[in-house]
């Protein structure tokens, strides 16, 4: 870290009434968003505790005084919750840390809305889910998640990024980006706009369901990728889910959809050979069984039923986000080298069509261990 991006964190660590001073803080590189930093301090008695720091990325968050009322809000639901009602809750939860002047963020002397939150110790995150185990745990730990919002009403939320999880809209963003050719790429990407067409007709099967009333909206994560999840390193058990900046009124089956995306695959998200890329049914059944273990009293039979689609429309609309972002000339999700998003793109494609061909036994799994209404 250079030293004035140090002096910048260490002006910003003092910010917070936090006791104890400020010893460092390094950078945390794994989103594609936010900027993150692990700081140290040192308190009277001579221990040292962590804690998050995180600078909110205003071009994505066109408000961020609204995503620090929906974290606030949920935050302090799932806390009571543990605490007074689902008291054999083994996790742990974020919490924020107020700024010196009472608010729950501060903002920082170069500009940006900077939060803390709690550092749990003693976890990991995995980029890939490396057996059934974790990937149990991983759904257990989003299906309590639902389980612990699911009495939040979805209009004390508000959407602060408007059709997140539209894919349709998704779809036509693409289609305005190929357009435009911002950064003269189309000519490159013939093949994934192709694979992309071919699934079209599948993409508003849930969004026409929603505006049917036939699935419902509630309060729901929206970024459940595998990363987003802390195992203990000594129990491997999943110990808390993180990440609550896209925390919006939306649909449960886009959470389960992202979690088979990203764990499902055993491939790296930007990875340059496809054949690495494929939908591993264990593990997706251990996800199904995690989940619907604690969610399945929140969920309602259809939600159930479409739970293997999900992961395939997920992993499509990733894939046309990030191919959007390539012809966009790489606005919008951070990238360390030429064409890394054009790679995520294919490989959420290819992890599509994967499961596409796999949908009919997800189906079978399901309905056999679900026990739906036909
Ligand atoms: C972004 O920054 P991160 O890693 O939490 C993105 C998600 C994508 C993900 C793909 C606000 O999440 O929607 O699924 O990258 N978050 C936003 O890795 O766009
Ligand atoms: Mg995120």
């Amino acid at each position: 870290m250079s030293e004035a991006a140090e002096e910048q964190i260490g002006e910003i660590a003092d910010l917070f009434a936090i006791e104890g001073e400020f010893l460092g803080a390094e950078e945390v590189e794994t989103g594609l968003i936010n900027s993150t930093w692990l700081a140290s301090y040192e308190k009277e008695d001579g221990e040292r505790i962590r804690f998050i720091l995180q600078r909110i990325n205003e071009s994505v968050f066109g408000d961020p005084l609204v995503v620090m009322r929906n974290v606030e809000c949920v935050t302090r639901h799932i806390n009571w919750k543990v605490l007074r009602v689902k008291k054999d809750f083994g996790g742990h939860t974020l919490n924020l840390y107020p700024g010196r002047g009472g608010n729950s963020f501060v903002k920082g002397p170069g500009g940006g809305i900077w939060r803390c939150y709690n550092y749990i110790e003693g976890c990991r995150t995995y980029d890939v889910v490396e057996n059934t185990r974790q990937a149990y745990q991983a759904g257990h730990a989003f299906g309590a998640f639902q389980d612990l919002v699911s009495d939040l009403s979805p209009e004390d939320i508000v959407e602060v990024i408007p059709d997140f999880h539209n894919t349709p809209r998704r779809h036509r963003r693409l289609l305005e980006a190929v357009e435009a050719d911002l950064a003269g790429r189309v000519h490159e990407v013939q093949a994934e706009l192709d694979l992309v067409a071919g699934m079209s007709a599948e993409m508003s099967l849930i969004a026409g369901m929603v505006e049917n009333g036939k699935l419902p909206i509630r309060v729901t994560h929206n970024d459940t990728k595998i990363n987003n999840v802390l195992f203990d390193v000594d129990s491997d058990e999943a110990m808390c889910v993180i990440d609550l900046d896209t925390v919006m009124p939306g649909v449960s089956l886009y959470d389960f959809g992202d979690l088979v995306r990203t764990a499902t695959n055993p491939a790296a998200e930007d990875e340059r050979d496809l054949s690495k890329v494929e939908m591993r049914m264990p593990i997706f059944e251990a996800l199904v069984e995690g989940y619907l273990e604690s969610a399945r009293d929140v969920l309602t039979d259809e939600e159930v039923k479409l739970l293997p689609f999900s992961g395939k429309l997920i992993a499509l609309e990733l894939g046309m986000r990030f191919l959007t972002d390539y012809l966009n000339g790489d606005q919008y999700f951070k990238v360390k080298r030429e064409g890394q998003n054009l790679d995520r793109a294919r490989t959420q494609l290819k992890l599509a069509v994967e499961i596409g061909k796999a949908q009919e036994a997800m189906n079978n799994y399901v309905a056999k261990v679900a026990k739906t209404s036909s």
